[in-house]
């Protein structure tokens, strides 16, 4: 066949092991999504009994899953692929988005298994639970290791330590501290660990057949890499646990090619010998690689929690949020914001001012002006992350930042439409003084790609427009950190062939270039918002104060 013939026929497959399901998609030459198929550990895997794709653990705090179960979930959906008819003789790259933090521990006999993988075979009859040291792999939802974190911290002379080293203060869920906790609580387990896996990386093991490279940026999530220098950090694993960097082996970047598929993939499913396996990384920069956007997006998640993520020229020293190696971009970093009083704090506000309705909602929301009448108002009800703080308060333009009044604020607005407004108005200051604060340049190239839940509500998305005076976008394919996945295998496969001939196009306009159409625009901000919202912003940061203030008494 021509070559020409051949490259159209080219396909790339990408994963999603994400915390409560596996997906795969299949893209064309042209990067349109071709095939796909899911497995979602709670129903078609109610063997291992999860909720939510995860177990409590024995103890306060723990979460696990025995990851026999993601081997399973490999099992099935290949085999979901292959009743759909897809000839997976095409692909010619393999990459994998994960949930980030969790860790797997090899056991000798399972890295031989790796090796050895027998066609006949299913793969978790194979790579069972005899793969791992620890049968019950932590996962990010486990906040059982603050002591760990402290004595990590401590260790290297603190926090701020930590931050500047890693791009992060220590957390419960991130990597070190679970690793620290498995070598002080097993140590023989530790000792016989033979390799540490993130969950990305045993994606991409299964497929390689040895264990794989933890890419940068899920290596950023583990309290362990020096991100400027994209090397583990000596200091941080000795604050760990010993011997480590041998058992985590050399961090690469998320556009390496690890090597071909493992024979086993060939024989049982067609894949091509040259088929290549492009190193795996977490779902959160994978999303970022999915959604495609430079350094001048602000990319927002209204899900369960509101999430912030952007790219960045430097790493800031913000003691909380993440700041991790950048999925594709070499010399930038990547910004991680998670907020705890998102959708839940609006979906409590929807039910007790517009009976639950989004439509009724929506109607008082648009029916006050920008500014609230200088009604504000912050609605912290779980402990934020940034800034520490938790409670409601509520200001109307009478209030001086400095008056005994400003700590009590308001009680309660004189309707419901002011509060809606003072509601959203607040979050999106309150998230939009943190981008800053974190680094993000607004200016007049500033967009905003919203996704996630709310995102289906068009009135909060004109808030958003107006409070961060840039206009806001969507995707038209959803599942970005899938997408992403897949993106990478192609990028990574046409740098691989690509390797002798300049010049050679970045990850987004290389990708861009095939996929031109893939956002639309929603919403603009009307002309006066930058002269309504910037006397605001500094409002917002007068109440953030006194309700941070008000903590610390
Ligand atoms: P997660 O991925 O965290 O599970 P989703 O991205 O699915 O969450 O978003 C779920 C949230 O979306 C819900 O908490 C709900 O409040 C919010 N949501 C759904 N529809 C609307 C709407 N029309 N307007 C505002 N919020 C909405
Ligand atoms: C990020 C985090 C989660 C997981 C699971 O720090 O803990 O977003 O990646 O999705």
């Amino acid at each position: 066949m021509p070559q020409q013939e051949q490259d159209s026929q080219q396909t790339f497959l990408g994963f999603d092991l994400s915390t409560q399901k596996l997906k795969a998609i299949l893209l064309n030459a042209e990067l349109k999504v071709i095939a796909s198929a899911e497995v979602k550990f709670d129903s078609d895997l109610p063997e291992f009994r999860t909720t939510g794709g995860a177990n409590p653990g024995p103890n306060k705090f723990e979460y696990f899953v025995q990851p026999v179960m993601w081997v399973k979930a490999m099992d099935i959906v290949l085999d979901r692929l292959v009743i759909q008819e897809v000839d997976l003789s095409t692909v010619v790259a393999i990459s994998g988005s994960a949930q980030q933090h969790g860790s797997l521990y090899w056991s000798k006999h399972g890295i031989a298994a790796l090796q050895t993988l027998d066609a006949e075979k299913f793969l978790h009859a194979q790579i069972d639970d005899s793969a791992f040291v620890v049968n019950r792999t932590p996962i990010w939802m486990d906040a059982s290791t603050l002591k760990q974190c402290f004595e990590m911290e401590t260790a290297i002379g603190g926090q701020t330590e930590m931050v500047q080293m890693t791009g992060s203060k220590c957390y419960a869920r991130f990597t070190g501290p679970q690793i620290r906790k498995i070598y002080q609580q097993r140590t023989h387990a530790y000792e016989d660990a033979q390799r540490i896996s993130l969950v990305s990386s045993f994606l991409a093991s299964l497929f390689l057949g040895k264990v794989a490279a933890i890419d940068y940026a899920d290596g950023s999530g583990m309290n362990l890499l020096d991100i400027r220098h994209k090397t583990w950090s000596k200091t941080c694993l000795n604050a760990c646990a010993p011997d480590l960097e041998d058992r985590l082996g050399e961090a690469v970047s998320g556009f390496s090619i690890l090597g071909n598929v493992s024979e086993y993939f060939v024989q049982r499913f067609c894949f091509p010998p040259t088929c290549k396996v492009v190193a795996c990384t977490g779902d959160n920069p994978s999303a970022l690689a999915g959604m495609l956007v430079d350094r001048n997006w602000l990319s927002i998640s209204l899900g369960t929690s509101d999430t912030l993520m952007m790219s960045l020229e430097e790493p800031p020293n913000l003691e909380e949020g993440h700041v991790l190696c950048h999925p594709t971009e070499s010399h930038e970093y990547m910004g991680l914001l998670c907020f705890r009083n998102g959708s839940m704090v609006r979906e409590a506000m929807n039910k007790s001012e517009a009976d639950g309705n989004w439509e009724k909602f929506n109607e008082l929301l648009d029916s006050t002006p920008r500014g609230n009448f200088g009604n504000m108002a912050l609605h912290f009800n779980e402990m934020e992350i940034i800034p520490k703080a938790k409670g409601t308060l509520r200001w109307n333009k009478d209030i001086h930042p400095s008056s005994n009044d400003a700590v009590k604020g308001v009680l309660k607005f004189s309707s419901p439409q002011i509060e809606i407004r003072a509601l959203v108005e607040g979050q999106m200051l309150h998230h939009r003084a943190i981008a800053e604060d974190m680094g993000f340049h607004f200016g007049n190239q500033t967009k905003i790609l919203a996704t996630g839940g709310a995102s289906v509500n068009q009135s909060i998305l004109q808030v958003i427009a107006d409070v961060f005076n840039a206009p806001v976008y969507k995707q038209n394919e959803s599942e970005a950190a899938l997408l992403g996945a897949a993106y990478r295998a192609a990028y990574a496969f046409y740098l691989n062939k690509n390797e002798q001939r300049e010049p050679i196009n970045s990850y987004r306009d290389y990708i861009l270039s095939k996929t031109p159409n893939h956002l639309k625009l929603v919403c603009e901000p009307n002309k006066d918002s930058e002269t309504v919202y910037t006397p605001m912003l500094q409002r917002y940061r007068d109440m953030a104060r006194v309700l941070e203030g008000q903590l610390a008494h």
